[in-house]
Order: structure tokens, then sequence, then C-alpha cells
């Protein structure tokens, strides 16, 4: 029996994983400070706690072979917020996964980690320097410096996924292009668990779309990840309702989308 720790398992990727990562002779450790919905049910356990809480968090990892670090904010917050919850909540993951002697912990890293590098240099290597876009891609920045920090210094196994926009389907003109089908987000992460001692790795998670193209998909396919989704299959019904991509839109500038847009300055948190 294997156990598998979820953390933030009530938030959107989580929720959409839940049934695709259960399988026999596995548990699923589900963390949240969020109520599950649905509760927890066959092969699942539930843990309502803060990822920030150190002792919530080391005996949430005991005897767990696995943690999959979804938890913390998934958009732009002020610098406090994003501090707390992402900085030193996965600080808190990585430092109590060492603790409870867990082996590996595959990281929710993000687009946004590189969200200002330019559609020139596509397919973007994941060998970059980091450009994030907002505190929010600093704090995955963070994350994956922390991930290699415990890889090198402790010997932890950790995989940094940085993960395109996975969503049920595509939700606007941008993620014709950067859509990572939950279908391939699981295979993704089953890659990633399948792997026994993969060291420090990051990957970009994304789906194989037709208007895609913007990442390297090197690192992922190294693990065996061969994604099947395209969101192409959602583009004639996207364009009839917002009309064709214009490629000299903003949103098209950067890798990271609007979240480069001066909305998101510090000044306007
Ligand atoms: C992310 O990292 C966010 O968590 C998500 O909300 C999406 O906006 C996604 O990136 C994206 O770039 O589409």
């Amino acid at each position: 029996m294997s156990t598998i720790l979820i953390t933030g398992a009530a938030g959107g990727v989580g929720t959409l994983m839940r049934p695709r990562l259960a399988r026999d002779g596995r548990v699923l450790r589900l963390l949240d400070l969020a109520p599950l919905d649905p509760a927890a049910g066959h092969g699942e356990e539930a843990i309502q706690a803060s990822i920030t809480d150190m002792d919530a968090m080391v005996s949430a990892c005991e005897g767990v072979d696995a943690v999959i670090h979804l938890g913390g904010l998934s958009t732009e917050h002020s610098w406090e917020q994003i501090l707390d919850a992402n900085i030193n909540g996965t600080y808190t993951v990585f430092e109590a996964a060492r603790r409870a002697g867990v082996p590996k912990v595959v990281f929710a890293s993000s687009n946004h980690v590189v969200g200002f590098h330019t559609p020139d240099e596509y397919p973007l290597p994941e060998a970059v320097v980091p450009l994030p876009d907002t505190y929010y891609g600093v704090s995955k920045v963070a994350g994956e410096a922390l991930g290699a920090l415990y890889a090198k210094r402790y010997g932890l196994n950790v995989i940094s996924i940085r993960i395109l926009s996975c969503f049920a389907a595509p939700r606007d003109l941008r993620m014709l292009s950067t859509w990572l089908a939950p279908d391939d987000g699981a295979q993704l992460l089953e890659a990633c668990l399948a792997q026994e001692k993969p060291g420090y790795r990051v990957v970009y998670g994304v789906s194989d779309n037709t208007r895609g193209g913007w990442v390297s998909l090197d690192s992922a396919r190294a693990l065996g990840y061969e994604p099947l989704g395209d969101a192409e299959a959602y583009a004639a019904a996207m364009i009839a309702e917002k009309g064709e991509p214009e490629l000299d839109d903003p949103v098209f500038a950067y890798l990271g989308g609007a979240f480069t847009f001066a909305n998101l300055d510090a000044d306007n948190l």
C-alpha cells in the first residue's frame, strides 16, 4: 500500500487530480485548509490543516511515499500573503518531508516563473533564467529553489512541474496554446511518481496543443510523459464566442499572458 500526500487537495488542480490518481493499493491523503468537495471517499484520507503549520505537516508526512505539493495561492496577491502561504508554506512542506523521511516531493510550479520570457524564445527551454511576472511567480521561483536545495543537500527527490494552464477545459484564447488537459496533468504526475530516484528536475506541464509549442517538453518526455490532449477541440467554439486570437494582443506578448499586465503592479494589489 502506498500513501501519497496531496496538499491543496481542495483547490482547482487538486479536485481535478483526485479521481485521476486513485488506484487500488494507494491511499490519497488529502490536505487542505478548505473542506474537500466531494468529501474524502474510498482510498482517501482527509486532513484539514495549513501548509504553514510545521507540526501538522510533519505528522501529515508520516508514512508517506511522495508528496504532491499543490497548496498555496494560485494567483497574484499582496507580498505578505504570498510570503506566508506560498514561500513559507512551501518551505514548511519541504522541511516537513525531510523531517518525516519522505523520499519524493512533486512541486506544482508555474509558467509564471518564466512569465516575462517572449515568443521569439519559444519553445522556451527548461534551463532559462527565471523572469517571474508577479510576486506569485517569485514564490514559485523560491519553491523551485527550495526543491533544489532539499534535493542537493538532503537527497530528497524533487520534480518541479511548471504548469501552464490546468483546467477542465481552456477558458480563454491564450489557453488554446497553454492548456494542460487534466488527464495529461495526471499522466505527468504519474510519470513523476514512477521515477525511483529522479534527483532534481524541472519540467513544463502542458498538453500537445495545435497552437502550442511555447515551451520545451524535452524534460517531461524524458520522464515518459506523452501528452494526448489538444485544446484545438475547443477552438471553434471559443473563437465563435471571443473572436480570432490577435497575435499583437498584449496577452501574447509574454509567456505569462495577463499576469504581466499593469493591473498587477504592486500599487494595485
Ligand atoms: C498559474 O500558475 C495559475 O495558478 C493559474 O490560475 C493560471 O492562471 C495559469 O497559471 C495560467 O498561466 O494560465
